[in-house]
């Protein structure tokens, strides 16, 4: 597929994608969703990608849904727009590699929602973070109201919600959106270093966690536990081996 909306760069099994549509602050239209379901079925698998960065051109991360596109649809497209975003969105959390978004400015409605279904954020200074959609007489469409609450707590996110008030990185930091917030040109070198860390950890066990942390908030406390224990005990015949023998000989473990 011949992306018009997302440019990508793989940098040794690192894959940064950037939202590139500045014209219209990299507002999230069908197009986008297309183009970022191909990424996950197909790019990842083909370059063999370890981590994924997603980053926004411009002034902005992504300034929420298309409004243009979505005024013109009734209320069953409006239905279906909204689930295959959540869909796409899903996808990023059952991805077996860590997502991270790269967040350069402007997260509004949409591209908040996005930002909550990486698996963290950095920040540059010049981020703004906001759910809108009341504003349109709208509620968010892409789980916002079921993640945010998960993220950032109730209060917090009803706080953010019905104010519609639009808040700084250091703001989203304080509440746990955002996990680091870094000068401007320091955001894709960062996230970068980040992605090169977790890079050099057991491409299993990072699944793995991912999946434990991902599906144990749809669990009870116990029966997350006893997955957790499972998936352990799995390792140690594999990953874990290696991990651990590695260590005690005091070299760099080999994943392969
Ligand atoms: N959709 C479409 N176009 C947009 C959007 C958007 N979300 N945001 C900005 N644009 C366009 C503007 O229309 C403008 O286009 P043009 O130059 O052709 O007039 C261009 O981008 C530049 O924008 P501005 O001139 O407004 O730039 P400013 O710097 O003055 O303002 C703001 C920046 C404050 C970010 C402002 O653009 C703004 O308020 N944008 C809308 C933000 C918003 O309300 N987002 C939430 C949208 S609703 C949503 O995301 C719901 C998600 C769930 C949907 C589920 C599917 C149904």
């Amino acid at each position: 597929m011949n992306y018009e909306i997302l440019k990508t760069e793989e940098k040794d099994g690192i894959l940064i994608i950037t939202i590139s549509r500045p014209q219209a602050l990299n507002a999230l239209n069908s197009r986008f969703f297309q183009e970022m379901d191909d990424v996950v079925a197909s790019l990842i698998a083909k370059a063999k990608i370890r981590v994924m960065i997603i980053t926004g051109e411009g002034k902005a991360f992504a300034a929420g849904a298309d409004i243009a596109e979505m005024a013109t649809k009734n209320a069953e497209q409006g239905k279906l727009f909204s689930r295959a975003g959540q869909k796409t969105f899903r996808s990023f959390e059952k991805l077996n590699i860590p997502v991270i978004a790269a967040v350069n400015g402007f997260a509004l409605g949409g591209g908040c929602e996005l930002v909550q279904a990486c698996d963290f954020c950095i920040a540059s200074t010049t981020a703004k973070f906001g759910q809108p959609e009341v504003s349109l007489g709208l509620t968010p469409g892409y789980a916002g109201t079921q993640r945010l609450p998960r993220l950032i707590g109730k209060a917090n996110a009803l706080y953010l919600l019905l104010t519609t008030e639009m808040i700084s990185a250091d703001h989203a930091l304080s509440l746990g959106l955002v996990q680091k917030v870094v000068e401007p040109d320091q955001l894709l070198p960062q996230a970068l270093k980040i992605a090169e860390t977790i890079k050099a950890k057991g491409p299993r066990a990072l699944a793995k966690v991912k999946k434990l942390v991902h599906e144990g908030l749809e669990l009870d406390f116990e029966a997350g536990c006893h997955r957790e224990s499972e998936v352990f005990g799995s390792l140690f015949e594999n990953e874990g081996r290696e991990g651990m023998k590695a260590f005690l000989e005091k070299r760099r473990a080999n994943w392969e």
